[in-house]
């Protein structure tokens, strides 16, 4: 480890995913800022570089997960499946990361060890872990919302194992072979349910712990075939407009017809609509009632036909009913979207093992034990158990804000942030898509967009008013935050144990994380921050306007 000299620039911008990416991009040639990147990978990708295990796949229409800002990128790349693969992402990502001629304002395999907010200065000291320090007037945090996995140290005995044992968050570059081993699969979330897919082809045997089933609702994944790509192409630009339009920022549901509730809708028009709809695949499926999150009666009729749909693809009744989720309502935890993950457990090398009630008590040398003493022995243990969602991140970046302050110390009753993107007491801070952000029920690529123009509008009213230092309020963050937690609280999200609140984290504090709101409305409040000359900011020390 050497120290070097500090290295000054405008903007220090952590993280090369699709924030990071597209922040250098719009930082330097839009605002005019010398900017450096710092990766911790070798390469673009962020998330998308990291989840590389087999199967990984976005759960967002491929040509809606991806960049709308410059219709000369979107024409030179053509996806090859309804729902891409992780690796065509990564590729996309780097493909951009070249158009846009921002690889070299990159530092890569570097990590950011501390972030210090100098008093004196009036700037950012920003520590790596190769000895590089840089002195920057902003910080763009584009580290991700579920880049940092739950810390290991929840699952006892683990290092004890003498098997092959995999994390899907940080899979090996090299293919692991799963062919005729005994594999055990622990976590059915997104991820858990994406990896079984792929085990159960060839594992010997493959036995899976869930702890909570959740909801898994068909994706029908396929190839784009040439007209249709030809078709997305030639309408590219209308269908991103209209992304950007879209309650959850993508081009589905594009009637724009009130929708009914299934609340109080006679039986037979009920079974009829679900019926119907249902062939469409999940994604579709899912935008035909109103007010899924917010009714329980509503939710609960989707919910109860949702779990017959489940019955009908696994043979055996008794892990039929195991895999229907029962203790929260659907889409109160993220919604998982399946490839033939139900029809797997028809296999006879699959098995199920619910550790709800029977927890896993500890791993050992060969496998692990449940709480009631019963020993399982495994060749392989494939950990798919989440992150540290959100605010981990954010965290493991070791920022102090004004007088030294940490962000734990300041985030200790909950992530309180003005708009999911500054933080009081962090001047000429940033976050993309930070907590309180819509960071879940809205299409990520998009309000990542979305929040990376606000903050270059900020940084831009910043400098252009001969301003050096901006800072969110308190009472504005305040504001936001009562707003979030309202719209939260009054949903049927809080039924669940999902990183949305923060609870799939032993000790974490239990809070809204997500803004349950579309990014469009994120948008307009954003707008009226700008129109209102940067309301709930104070530039130079000096508040500016109220929040809108
Ligand atoms: P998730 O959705 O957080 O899923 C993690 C899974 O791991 C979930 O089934 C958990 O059960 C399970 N888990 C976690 N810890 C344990 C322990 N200690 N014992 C047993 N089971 C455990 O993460 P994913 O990676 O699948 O998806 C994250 C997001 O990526 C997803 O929401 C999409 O946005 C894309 P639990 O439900 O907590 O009982």
């Amino acid at each position: 480890r050497r120290v070097r000299e500090m290295i000054r620039v405008d903007a220090v911008v952590i993280g090369a995913g699709f924030a990071g990416v597209y922040a250098v991009h719009k930082l330097r040639d839009e605002v005019g800022l010398q900017v450096r990147g710092i990766e911790a990978a070798e390469t673009v990708g962020g998330v998308w570089h990291w989840n590389r295990y087999p199967g990984a796949r976005c759960d967002v229409h491929s040509t809606s997960y991806s960049y709308s800002f410059s219709d000369e990128l979107t024409q030179s790349w053509e996806w090859t499946e309804a729902y891409a693969p992780q690796p065509e992402i990564k590729a996309y990502l780097n493909h951009a990361a070249d158009c846009l001629d921002v690889r070299k304002e990159f530092a890569f395999n570097t990590r950011v060890t501390s972030v210090v907010w100098e008093d004196d200065e009036q700037r950012w000291t920003v520590s790596t872990d190769r000895g590089d320090t840089y002195s920057a007037q902003f910080v763009v945090g584009a580290q991700g919302n579920l880049s940092v996995a739950k810390d290991p140290t929840e699952f006892v005995g683990l290092d004890n194992f003498q098997g092959e044992k995999y994390f899907t968050s940080s899979w090996p570059a090299e293919e692991v072979d799963f062919s005729g081993k005994r594999v055990c699969l622990v976590g059915t979330g997104s991820t858990g349910t994406q990896i079984a897919e792929v085990i159960a082809k060839t594992a010997g045997h493959l036995t899976i712990m869930q702890r909570t089933a959740n909801f898994a609702v068909p994706g029908l994944n396929h190839t784009v075939e040439p007209e249709q790509r030809t078709w997305n192409a030639q309408n590219a630009a209308a269908l991103r407009a209209r992304d950007r339009l879209n309650f959850y920022g993508v081009t589905i549901g594009e009637d724009l017809a009130p929708l009914p509730s299934a609340a109080g809708m006679p039986d037979d028009e009920r079974q009829a609509l679900f019926d119907t709809n249902w062939p469409a695949g999940g994604d579709a499926f899912l935008q035909i009632i109103a007010d899924l999150v917010v009714n329980e009666e509503s939710n609960k009729h989707v919910s109860d036909y949702v779990r017959d749909r489940i019955r009908d693809r696994v043979n055996d009744p008794e892990v039929a009913e195991l895999l229907c989720p029962t203790d929260h309502p659907i889409l109160s935890k993220r919604i998982v979207l399946e490839n033939g993950y139900y029809d797997i457990f028809n296999q006879d090398n699959v098995s199920l093992v619910s550790v709800k009630n029977n927890p896993i008590e500890r791993y050992t040398e060969r496998g692990l034990r449940l709480a009631d003493g019963t020993a399982h022995e495994f060749d392989m243990i494939v950990m798919a158990t989440g992150f540290d969602s959100i605010t981990g991140p954010v965290k493991a970046l070791g920022l102090r804000g004004r007088n030294g302050v940490a962000l734990d110390d300041v985030w200790a009753d909950g992530p309180v942030t003005y708009v999911g993107s500054a933080i009081p007491g962090f001047p000429n801070f940033f976050l993309i898509v930070g907590p309180t952000g819509p960071a879940a029920f809205y299409n990520n690529p998009v309000s990542i967009e979305d929040f990376v123009d606000h903050t270059a509008s900020a940084i831009k009213s910043t400098l252009d008013s001969g301003c050096g230092v901006i800072e969110a309020t308190e009472d504005a963050a305040r504001r936001w935050y009562a707003i979030a937690s309202g719209l939260f609280d009054n949903s049927l999200l809080p039924y669940a144990n999902s990183w949305y609140r923060g609870v799939n984290v032993p000790g974490k504090k239990p809070a809204t994380y997500i803004l349950l709101a579309s990014g469009v409305l994120w948008r307009a409040y954003a707008a009226a921050i700008k129109a209102s000359g940067m309301g709930g900011f104070a530039l130079d020390g000096v508040e500016r306007s109220v929040p809108p």
